[in-house]
């Protein structure tokens, strides 16, 4: 029978059959993921249908996916296909014992050196996440040359997060997994699975709790510092009614807590990961659980703050006491986190990209700068007043915008733009204008910059599996040289991560 004529539960249950043949030894029966990445919709988001035909008909080279072109009819992959990309019913769930459970512990942390077995800068190394075979680069700054380069989790995404000076680095993965790794020993720690479908994860500077956002399960998971589970929350609203996906964490350090957004429901959670918070008054910072006339201790408990709309993504002034966020929709607010409410409204367009904005003094005031998914155009806005100085006009809508504190120049991408995205721009931080175009080869991306820690080059990557990262002299612009990488997302360098500098993200 041809396909199209089947009932589509006929079709579903070919499908079904078809992957438990085929697919669930890798991809886990129940499609959460295994030696091969989780098949659910929320996880293949960023994957086009065409793409993913392709790959179950071709494989992937150089990875375990074998190709089924010659065992599956097209309409069986075609029907697999579709099948992959539908919810599972119910809901999968991911339990406190389910992360409990995933637990790995790759070496032993007594036997690790405690200082760097190489001999570079450490607080001068770059990660370089490559996308194209799942790999992490380690860079030596100073040459600028890989030093070290092992295997990730499937589909990394955020920046990873360092502690400890910079000895240890923590990476997510939109399948859930977060990995510790030791930068001086260049070995993973431990790894565990927090979650099935997450946004990115915070960390402490002490190393010793890790904040993990979901979109599926709704929850916030911490963790210790050696990635044993602390606490799952449910991310509902305060009546415990509506449940939610977390948008994003991120870690406040002046007020030794993790900052997390919901996505459905309009809240912004603040957490604290010091007990020093429970000396303090109640009232001030314990939060009140609505009708049942009990005080929660503020440690690892979300105190909320109730908003109008929801946050998709958010920015914070440099003391932390503010954040700027932005909803889906581009409807932008500012938030007192002490006053706990919305202080401002923000005359956003399109959707900004506030996690990746970058702050410098400019004129006597301090600004801060941000892409834009949906516009093309860098917005400049005063942070004391909250106005937009200024709407930079770029090629096409970015996704990442850098700097330096040692830099009069910030880079931005085009990278939403078919036309335009092998096209960086220059900005001048002094006259807000584009002053230099850097222009690659047409089609291939070129994107995410990030500095040396003394500002002196700048990093970027030919976002293509035959990629690069290619290196600019950050005062001419030039070109200094190309380091071959599988598909570069993204750089981060350890120095700017660790001491928070106002040119990069955090
Ligand atoms: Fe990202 C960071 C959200 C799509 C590459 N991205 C982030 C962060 C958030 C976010 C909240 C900050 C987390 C952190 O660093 O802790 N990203 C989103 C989205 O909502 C969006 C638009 C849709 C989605 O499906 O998630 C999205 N992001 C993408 C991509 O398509 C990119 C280009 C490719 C990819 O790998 O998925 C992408 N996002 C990145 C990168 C960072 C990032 C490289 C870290 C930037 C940095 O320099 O810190």
């Amino acid at each position: 029978m041809l396909l199209a004529f089947m009932p589509a539960k006929a079709r579903a249950t070919d499908a079904a059959q078809h992957y438990t043949q085929h697919c669930a030894t890798c991809h886990g029966a129940d499609r959460l993921g295994g030696m091969g990445p989780a098949l659910l919709p929320e996880n293949l988001a960023r994957l086009r249908k065409a793409e993913a035909l392709q790959v179950v008909r071709e494989g992937r080279p150089a990875t375990q996916m074998l190709p089924f072109g010659q065992t599956m009819t097209a309409a069986e992959i075609t029907a697999l296909v579709e099948w992959i990309y539908s919810p599972v019913v119910p809901a999968p769930r991911w339990t406190e014992a389910d992360i409990r459970a995933s637990r790995i512990q790759h070496v032993d942390p007594a036997t690790l050196a405690d200082r760097p077995v190489f001999d570079a800068d450490p607080l001068n190394l770059f990660l370089v996440v490559e996308a194209g075979d799942h790999h992490v680069s380690v860079l030596d700054g100073d040459r600028l040359e890989p030093i070290h380069r092992f295997p990730s989790r499937h589909a990394l995404h955020g920046g990873p997060k360092f502690a400890q000076g910079g000895r240890y680095v923590f990476f997510g993965s939109r399948d859930g997994w977060v990995t510790k790794y030791d930068l001086w020993n260049l070995k993973v720690v431990a790894e565990v699975r927090a979650g099935i479908n997450t946004r990115n994860v915070a960390v402490s500077p002490d190393g010793k709790h890790v904040a993990v956002a979901n979109y599926l399960p709704h929850t916030l998971v911490l963790l210790d510092g050696d990635l044993n589970l602390l606490k799952s929350i449910a991310a509902t609203d305060r009546d415990g009614v509506k449940s939610s996906r977390v948008s994003a964490v991120y870690e406040a350090t002046p007020r030794q807590s993790f900052i997390a957004a919901l996505k459905d429901v309009p809240e912004v959670w603040e957490i604290s990961y010091t007990r020093a918070v429970d000396d303090i008054p109640i009232g001030f910072i314990h939060d009140f659980k609505q009708g049942e006339g009990e005080f929660i201790p503020g440690y690892l408990n979300p105190r909320r703050t109730q908003l109008d709309d929801v946050l998709d993504d958010f920015f914070f002034t440099q003391d932390y006491s503010e954040l700027m966020g932005a909803s889906r929709e581009g409807r932008g607010q500012v938030v007192n986190l002490d006053v706990r409410k919305k202080v401002a409204d923000l005359p956003l367009a399109g959707m900004p990209h506030l996690g990746s904005g970058i702050t410098w003094d400019w004129q006597g005031r301090r600004v801060m700068a941000s892409t834009n998914l949906k516009a093309a155009e860098v917005t400049v806005i005063d942070l004391a007043t909250w106005e937009v100085l200024r709407r930079i006009p770029t090629r096409g809508p970015g996704f990442f915008l850098r700097s330096h504190e040692a830099s009069r120049y910030a880079f931005v991408d085009s990278m939403m733009s078919p036309e335009n995205k092998h096209v960086l721009q220059v900005i001048d931080k002094e006259s807000l204008e584009v002053v230099r175009e850097i222009a690659g080869e047409p089609g291939r991306t070129l994107a995410h910059v990030e500095f040396t820690r003394d500002g002196r080059y700048a990093l970027a990557s030919l976002w293509e599996d035959d990629g690069a990262v290619v290196v600019y002299d950050a005062r001419t612009l030039e070109e200094v040289k190309r380091l071959p990488m599988r598909k570069p997302v993204g750089k981060y360098n350890v120095w700017n991560k660790v001491m928070r500098e106002e040119g990069t993200s955090h």
